[in-house]
């Protein structure tokens, strides 16, 4: 019989200026939720850099206040890992309005740590695609590939 196929995920999870200050109760959050810190930066981003990070959303009416946002301190980076990173990071993290978040899901970190709309304390990867190049956005060594543990325990 073939074992159980656990696919690991890594997604970019950013702890927004706003938030910093909470840091070290965050992760305490982020690892007591099965998460596994793989790598973490400091990083006070340019406007540049967060212009690039976000250009998604370039052209919309928030975008300047947005990269003004990003880089009015510093930020700091995590690839995180689990099984499922992706959607189990953006459910602890919440809706993107703070107002929302604390309405409907008071124990996520954006109704905890977030301050408005904007200013809403996180960041998490949408997707499979835009994780993996987020994560190589903040780690460019990054060396780490995505694995099946199944596969690896077969292997
Ligand atoms: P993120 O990318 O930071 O994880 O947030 P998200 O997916 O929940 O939301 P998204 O639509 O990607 O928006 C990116 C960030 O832009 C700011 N924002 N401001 N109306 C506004 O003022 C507004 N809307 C979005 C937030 O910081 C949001 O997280
Ligand atoms: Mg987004």
């Amino acid at each position: 019989m073939d074992p159980p196929q656990i696919y690991v995920e890594r997604t970019l999870a950013i702890i927004k200026p706003d938030a910093v200050k909470h840091a070290e109760e965050i992760e305490d959050i982020i690892l007591n939720s099965g998460f596994t810190i793989l790598q973490k930066r400091r990083v006070h981003l340019t406007p540049e850099q967060a212009s690039e990070f976000y250009v998604e959303h370039y052209g919309k009416l928030f975008f300047p206040s947005l990269v003004a946002y990003m880089s009015s301190g510093p930020v700091i980076a995590l690839a995180l890992a689990r099984e499922n990173a992706i959607s189990h990071w953006r459910m602890l993290v919440g809706p993107t309005s703070v107002t929302e978040a604390k309405e409907t899901h008071p124990d996520s970190l954006r109704a905890l740590y977030g301050t408005d709309q904007q200013r809403n304390g996180l960041h998490g990867s949408d997707s499979y695609t835009s994780a993996e190049w987020e994560v190589r956005f903040f780690f460019p060594d990054s060396i780490v590939e995505p694995i099946a543990v199944g596969q690896a325990a077969r292997d």
